[in-house]
C-alpha cells in the first residue's frame, strides 16, 4: 500500500464494524505506515455454520484491506464462485448463509487453527500477513459474545435475523449474549494506554450492533477515556439514511429520530462524555450547531466513501480533525 504523506506521527486505532468500517480502515492504510495503525473488528456477528468458525467483520475488514473484497455484494471476496454451496443445497443443508468457494478457506482455515489451539488474533495475524496486510487487525476479544435480537417475530441470533430475516423483524432491544465474561483483546487494551496513540476513530458503522459491542466491553469505556487519544466517531447516518445495512430501521424501531445527531445523542447518554469530535457529512452540515449541546466538535465533510480517493480523504479528515485536539 503506497502511503500518502501522513498528518499525523504516532499510532491510530481505528473501532470497525463490517463493510463501512472497513472502507474507512482501508483509506487509514492508504495514509499511515502500518506499524502506526491497528483496526479492531466487532466480533459479536461472529457464528458457527457448518461446522465453521465465522467472523463476518474481522473478514469483511481483511478482504477491504487486502483489496480483495467484492464492492458489488459488499461482502466475501471478489471473483467468488458457488460450487460447495451448490453442493450443500443437493443434501438438504443449510444454504441460507451464503459462502463462497474461496471464502470458505478463511472459514477452514481459521477453525482449524482455532481447535488447534491458536488464539483468534493470532489466526487473524497469520492470514492477514499472508494476504499483504501489514498493520495489526485484531478482534475486539477472545471470547465469544453473541448479539441476540429480541424482535417481534421472538429472539433471533444476529446472523438469523440479519441474513436469514433480511432485517425484516421489527427489533424491541438488543443483547450481547457472554458480554459480560469477555475481556477486551490483550493489544488492543495495551494500546490504549499507549502514550504514542494518537487518535481513537469510530468508524462509520452501526452503532447498535457493530459499535456498541466493542465499546461495551468490560472495561472498554473507560479505557478509552482515560487514553491520550482523542475519540472520534465518523456518522454512518446520512442525510437520515443509512448508506448501508438496518441502522437507520433499527433507530426507528427503538424511537431514535434517524440522524446524525441522534447517533451523537445516543453514544452519549450511553457513554457519557466519550466522544470528543463527531464526523458528519456535508449534506448534513445544517446539524452542526446542534452538537454545540453535546459539547462536542463536529467536522462537516463529504463522508460516503465510493472509491479509494473518497476513502482517503475521509480519512485525512479524520487525522486532521484528531489533531486539533493535541495539546
Ligand atoms: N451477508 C448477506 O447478506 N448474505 C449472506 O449470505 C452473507 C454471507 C457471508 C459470508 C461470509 C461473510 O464474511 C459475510 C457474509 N455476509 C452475508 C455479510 C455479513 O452477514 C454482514 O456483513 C455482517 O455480519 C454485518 O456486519
Amino acid at each position: 500500500m503506497a502511503q500518502q504523506n501522513s498528518v499525523i506521527s504516532g499510532k491510530v486505532l481505528a473501532l470497525s464494524g463490517g463493510v463501512g468500517g472497513a472502507k474507512l480502515a482501508r483509506g487509514l492504510a492508504e495514509i499511515l505506515a502500518p506499524e502506526q495503525l491497528t483496526v479492531v473488528a466487532n466480533t459479536a456477528d461472529d457464528f458457527d455454520y457448518w461446522g465453521l468458525r465465522i467472523c463476518p467483520d474481522l473478514d469483511s475488514v481483511m478482504y477491504a484491506l487486502a483489496d480483495l473484497n467484492d464492492t458489488e455484494r459488499g461482502w466475501g471476496l471478489a471473483g467468488e464462485t458457488w460450487q460447495t454451496i451448490a453442493a450443500m443445497r443437493r443434501y438438504g443443508g443449510d444454504d441460507w448463509f451464503q459462502l463462497g468457494d474461496q471464502d470458505m478457506a478463511t472459514h477452514l482455515f481459521r477453525s482449524q487453527a482455532l481447535r488447534r489451539g491458536d488464539s483468534l488474533a493470532q489466526v487473524t495475524a497469520k492470514m492477514a500477513a499472508q494476504l499483504g496486510i501489514g498493520l495489526r487487525l485484531l478482534p475486539m476479544s477472545e471470547q465469544p459474545v453473541a448479539t441476540r435480537v429480541h424482535s417481534d417475530i421472538g429472539e433471533l441470533a444476529f446472523q438469523e435475523y440479519f441474513v436469514r430475516e433480511r432485517c425484516e423483524p421489527a427489533v424491541k432491544s438488543l443483547e450481547f449474549s457472554g458480554l459480560a465474561q469477555a475481556s477486551m483483546q490483550a493489544d488492543f487494551a495495551a494500546l490504549l494506554s499507549d502514550r504514542e496513540l494518537k487518535a481513537i476513530i469510530i468508524c462509520p458503522s452501526n452503532p447498535f450492533v457493530s459499535v456498541d459491542p466493542i465499546l461495551s466491553l468490560p472495561g472498554c469505556r473507560d479505557a478509552l477515556a482515560s487514553a491520550a487519544a482523542p475519540v472520534i466517531a465518523v456518522s454512518p447516518i446520512v442525510a437520515g439514511l443509512a448508506l448501508k445495512g438496518p441502522a437507520a430501521k433499527m433507530m426507528a424501531e427503538l424511537a431514535l429520530p434517524a440522524s446524525a445527531v441522534a447517533v451523537a445523542e445516543y453514544y452519549q447518554q450511553r457513554y457519557g462524555a466519550l466522544i470528543d469530535g463527531f464526523v458528519i457529512d456535508s449534506s448534513d452540515a445544517q446539524l452542526a450547531a446542534q452538537f454545540r449541546t453535546l459539547a462536542a466538535e463536529v467536522e462537516v465533510c463529504p463522508t460516503v466513501m465510493t472509491d479509494l480517493d473518497s476513502k482517503v480523504a475521509l480519512g485525512q479528515a479524520c487525522l486532521q480533525f484528531a489533531r486539533r485536539f493535541a495539546n
